[in-house]
């Protein structure tokens, strides 16, 4: 089989790395210009614009430049070809070390530290182990897997929710609607890592946040959402840590991005802002993931990492 053409159909990230790597092994079209063109076979994604991938009369397979896929269903004229999904050890890195490193700083009174020292606050409060504070993980998939196992070597204790069963040594797991609750119930630090689907958007409510746990040595919960920003209600977010529901929230996601500058979660003190760069998806490592997926496909083997179109992940 002759060696399909790529769209390169990329807002927001930088297209002309994506091109220069992909080039390395096969013709690479920019977006727009290759609207109906009958040799292109592939299309790599970070939100498209609509109806262009409708318009390519031999798509075969849709690759999306990051672990998330909602950006593509976002799609109305979205075509029925396999859609794959980024799995990829340097990104599954990248969001361990967020998580991790948001989870120590919550647990080690980071926010409190920084509050204290433009106003030479010498005061010390009581440490508590890792043991004592349960880390329930919202998604318990690629990422959440792997930074669960880290914080599981650092002591925590780990829950972790997903829609199925999936047990994990060490964690204990809960699932689908019945076990949200009980979920919540037993966790302090909350980390969200699940994908935006009909069924998980605006998932994380007030009323959500006050099933947490308060009985921990962090003074009260804590929410840290690393997901998609509409997830959660961000208005929902900032009412709880007014009324004291959460104590701190460690967020990366919001609803609208970037941040508007008139959000008060910008200057809230109880709150850590990242730019949505938990994880980011590098093209010097993803790129020849992609290229030997689309020969292997080619060579009539399956594509890895396939979004199940049915349940939008
Ligand atoms: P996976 O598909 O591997 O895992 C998703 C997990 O969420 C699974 O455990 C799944 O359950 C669970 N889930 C999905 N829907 C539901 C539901 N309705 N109820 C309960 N659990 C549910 O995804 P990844 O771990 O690779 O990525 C997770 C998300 O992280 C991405 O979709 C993306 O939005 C976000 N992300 C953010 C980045 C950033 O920089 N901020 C970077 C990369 C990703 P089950 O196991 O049963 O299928
Ligand atoms: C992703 C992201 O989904 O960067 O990979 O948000």
């Amino acid at each position: 089989m002759e060696k399909g053409r790529i769209l390169l159909a990329v807002t927001g990230f930088h297209p002309q790395r994506w091109r220069e790597l992909l080039s390395a092994e096969r013709e690479v079209v920019l977006e727009p210009d290759g609207a109906r063109d009958p040799s292109i076979t592939y299309a790599v994604v970070w939100k498209q614009k609509p109806n262009i991938l409708a318009s390519l009369p031999n798509l075969r397979a849709i690759f999306s430049i990051g672990a998330g896929v909602d950006h593509i269903f976002a799609d109305p004229g979205l075509p029925d070809v396999p859609i794959v999904k980024v799995v990829a050890d340097n990104l599954t890195q990248y969001m361990t070390e967020y998580v991790v490193w948001r989870v120590l700083d919550h647990h080690r009174q980071g926010l409190l530290y920084r509050s204290q020292q433009p106003k030479k606050i010498w005061h010390e409060p009581q440490q508590r182990p890792a043991s004592d504070i349960s880390v329930g993980i919202m998604g318990l998939g690629n990422l959440g897997r792997a930074a669960a196992s880290v914080l599981l070597s650092l002591g925590f204790a780990v829950n972790g929710w997903s829609r199925g069963d999936r047990p994990m040594d060490g964690v204990a797991t809960y699932s689908g609607e019945a076990g949200l609750i009980p979920f919540l119930k037993a966790t302090d630090i909350l980390v969200v890592l699940l994908p935006l689907t009909p069924d998980t958007r605006g998932i994380i409510n007030y009323g959500v946040l006050k099933e947490l746990r308060k009985r921990n040595g962090l003074g009260g919960s804590v929410l840290i959402n690393a997901g998609r920003g509409r997830l959660q209600k961000d208005a929902d977010i900032l009412r709880a840590l007014d009324d004291g529901t959460l104590k701190e929230a460690s967020l990366d996601v919001f609803e609208v991005e970037p941040l508007p500058k008139t959000s008060p979660l910008w200057s809230h003190p109880k709150v850590f802002v990242t730019p949505h760069t938990a994880a980011t998806s590098d093209p010097v490592h993803l790129a020849p993931i992609m290229l030997r997926q689309m020969d292997a496909f080619e060579r009539g083997e399956k594509l890895d990492n396939l979004v199940d179109r049915k349940a939008g992940y």
